[in-house]
């Protein structure tokens, strides 16, 4: 089975929903102000199932809009999802005002297809209506409804006449349809919200893509707010889910009527982030004014409308029949992705002027640099997946691009995106390092990078065997997973070597000139000769031949490396003296675990002035228990 949404466009008064009832029976003029005065002010649906060429079944949704200039926004609404578009004009009229705006905007939005449909063919006779038709086959020619390739039908709604023909054309032109892809990421448009009775609030869209089932959770765009769907209908019946290409409503549930409103976009929860930028290809009406840089226009994409400021790229103004790339500011953030469509209207008086494609929702801030967007906005403009992911992932520099992040900005499943990943990872244009992915030569750049800032770092510190890792991460301002990425490889590549959080060149140890060698020989040999009775450190630096700052590097150094010991402020102990006390601690527990102040000098030899502080340090190191006066060996 097969799904396709129907638009109407036209003319108000050319018999748009009168055509939809005579395909569907359905009178889309739900509002009672609309049956009132007899015109369309807001979107309408119906439905139609028909039997496809194959015999199976082709379900037609129907969104009937609006003709009236003053609500051509309902009718942008409306028109965002749509497949194919029933053209309609009037015989008795031909083309009007509001016959050329929708045309425009269908195909700004590059609707597939279409059929154009005469209605009121029994108003004229044969003549005019032959007249009317070679005036709208003139004013198609060349466009997606160039009639060599789309139909052209007329009919009368109210005595049924050509409504057969016209089913029949619907049911052709609906199988070449390129069904929307129900694997995709699923994105519904809300175009009403209201609450029904037993149910609570329901709202309704044409779901663009992906598939949409009973209770799955969704997100709520721009708001954030997280809902669960409580029932899925399609075409006004109950059904477990619902696939792109259908008009669906869906119940919900922990969200309040007052919190929704058409425009927002729902979504799985945590994959998009709505933007205030997006990156675009614009193009100008013939019949507009030129466009300048910085104008403020209305802005419409699916069911979401904003004010948006254009930034065209080059130049300082876009002229009518010309297309540029600019960027958008929106005054409403809003979830789109590369390929979606969109209109742009004059900001007074409101007429569409314009429109163009999407090519970057998530445009970096900081990254509008002529020369870096363009050669990207063109990869992401024509280029298959793979030069898309490419030129996103070099886009993103040494930092990289997660995977989550991937999807975020194209839309694509995690199957697409791993599809595309596996051909780049082949032909080694990147690297994949956890869930980043790196450009190869983004990647390669901050190895040589690494590399040159531990050689500096070297130089530099001569008494320091090697970098603490945070510090040269910070140094090349790499992400964490691209940092431990590139260290890995250097290191398997034997280039660097990595000891106790210290990232040093391969082989490399402290280098040290000969006295401070010796310094380091004395210095070491004064504490381990000297056991618990320790002389004072500032004695024994006094006595050595290097200057105080690298005595005190050299003292520094044999801390870290843990062979001189710090056990108070102004106590360095010898490791192996410390190791021995340990033992001898250990062999006075057998006779008693009880030991005092007093016995800890007997056994030690030591005055109290090094007693306290030696035990203290055995209680930090949890070798002995203070308890009142005296400790319990543990
Ligand atoms: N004679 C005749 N009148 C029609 C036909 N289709 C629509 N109408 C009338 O034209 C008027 C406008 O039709 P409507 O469907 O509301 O136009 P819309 O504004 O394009 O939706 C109504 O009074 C309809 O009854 C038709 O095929 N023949
Ligand atoms: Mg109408």
């Amino acid at each position: 089975m097969k799904s396709v949404v129907v638009g109407t466009a036209g003319h108000i008064d050319h018999g748009k929903t009168a055509l939809v009832k005579a395909l569907t029976g359905i009178d889309a003029d739900r509002l009672e102000e609309e049956k009132r005065r007899g015109i369309t002010i807001d979107l309408g649906f119906a439905h139609l199932d028909l039997p496809g060429p194959g015999g199976e079944l082709l379900r037609l949704g129907f969104v009937d809009v609006p003709g009236h200039e003053r609500f051509v926004r309902n009718m942008l609404a409306g028109v965002g999802g749509i497949d194919v578009v029933l053209f309609v004009v009037a015989a008795d009229e031909s083309i009007k005002p509001q016959t050329r705006e929708h045309f425009d905007i269908c195909r700004l939005l590059s609707v597939q297809r279409g059929i154009t449909v005469l209605t009121k063919a029994d108003t004229v006779d044969a003549e005019t209506l032959q007249v009317v038709r070679l005036e709208v086959e003139d004013f198609l020619r060349g466009s997606f409804l160039d009639p060599s390739t789309s139909p052209i039908v007329a009919v009368s709604s109210l005595r049924g006449a050509g409504i057969e023909e016209l089913k029949q054309a619907l049911v052709s032109v609906a199988s070449q349809i390129e069904a929307r892809d129900s694997t995709a990421i699923a994105r519904l448009p809300v175009d009403r919200v209201f609450t029904m009775k037993g149910f609570g609030t329901v709202v309704t869209g044409t779901l663009i893509s992906g598939t949409v089932t009973k209770d799955a959770e969704l997100e709520v765009f721009p708001g954030g707010q997280r809902v669960r769907v409580r029932g899925v209908q399609v075409h006004g019946a109950a059904a477990e889910r619902a696939v792109a290409g259908q008009r669906t409503a869906l119940n919900l549930a922990g969200v309040s009527t007052g919190e929704l409103t058409r425009g927002m976009m729902l979504a799985p929860p945590s994959l998009f982030r709505s933007a205030f930028s997006i990156d675009v290809k614009l193009s100008l009406l013939h019949s507009a004014r030129p466009l300048k840089d910085r104008a403020r226009v209305h802005f419409h994409a699916y069911t979401c409308e904003s004010i948006a400021t254009v930034n065209l790229f080059d130049g300082i103004k876009l002229d009518p029949g010309e297309t540029a790339y600019a960027q958008l500011r929106l005054n409403v953030p809003t979830v789109l992705l590369p390929g979606d469509r969109f209109i742009i209207r004059q900001f007074s008086p409101v007429v569409t002027i314009g429109g163009g494609v999407v090519l970057d929702a998530t445009p970096q801030a900081g990254k509008a640099k002529k020369e870096e967007r363009l050669p990207f906005l063109q990869s992401m403009e024509s280029g298959s997946p793979e030069q898309v992911l490419r030129a996103r992932v070099r886009h993103r520099g040494k930092s990289g691009l997660a995977l989550g992040a991937a999807v975020s900005e194209t839309g694509w499943t995690r199957e697409k995106l791993q599809a595309a990943v596996e051909v780049l990872l082949q032909n080694k244009e990147i690297v994949s390092a956890g869930d980043l992915l790196i450009s190869s030569e983004d990647f390669q750049t901050a190895a040589q990078e690494m590399q040159l800032a531990v050689k500096t770092f070297h130089d530099a510190n001569p008494l320091v065997a090697g970098i603490g890792k945070e510090q040269l991460r910070e140094r090349l301002d790499l992400s964490p997973e691209a940092f431990e990425a590139v260290v890995d490889d250097l290191v398997k590549g034997a280039k660097l070597e990595v000891r106790a959080d210290q990232v040093r060149v391969a082989g490399r140890g402290v280098v040290m000139k000969d006295e401070e060698a010796e310094s380091k020989r004395i210095i070491e040999t004064a504490f381990a000769s000297a056991g618990l009775r320790v002389p004072a450190l500032k004695d024994v630096l006094a006595g050595l031949k290097v200057d105080r700052a690298r005595a005190q590097k050299i003292v520094t150094l044999l801390l870290r490396d843990k062979i001189l010991v710090k056990v108070s402020e102004d106590l360095v102990f010898h490791q192996e003296a410390l190791s021995g006390l340990r033992q001898r601690m250990a062999a006075e527990k057998a006779k008693s675990p009880r030991m005092d102040v007093a016995r800890f000098k007997d056994l030690t030899g030591v005055t109290r002035k090094y007693a306290i502080p030696l035990l203290e340090y055995l209680d930090r190191e949890h070798v002995t228990r203070r308890v009142g006066d005296e400790r319990i060996v543990l």
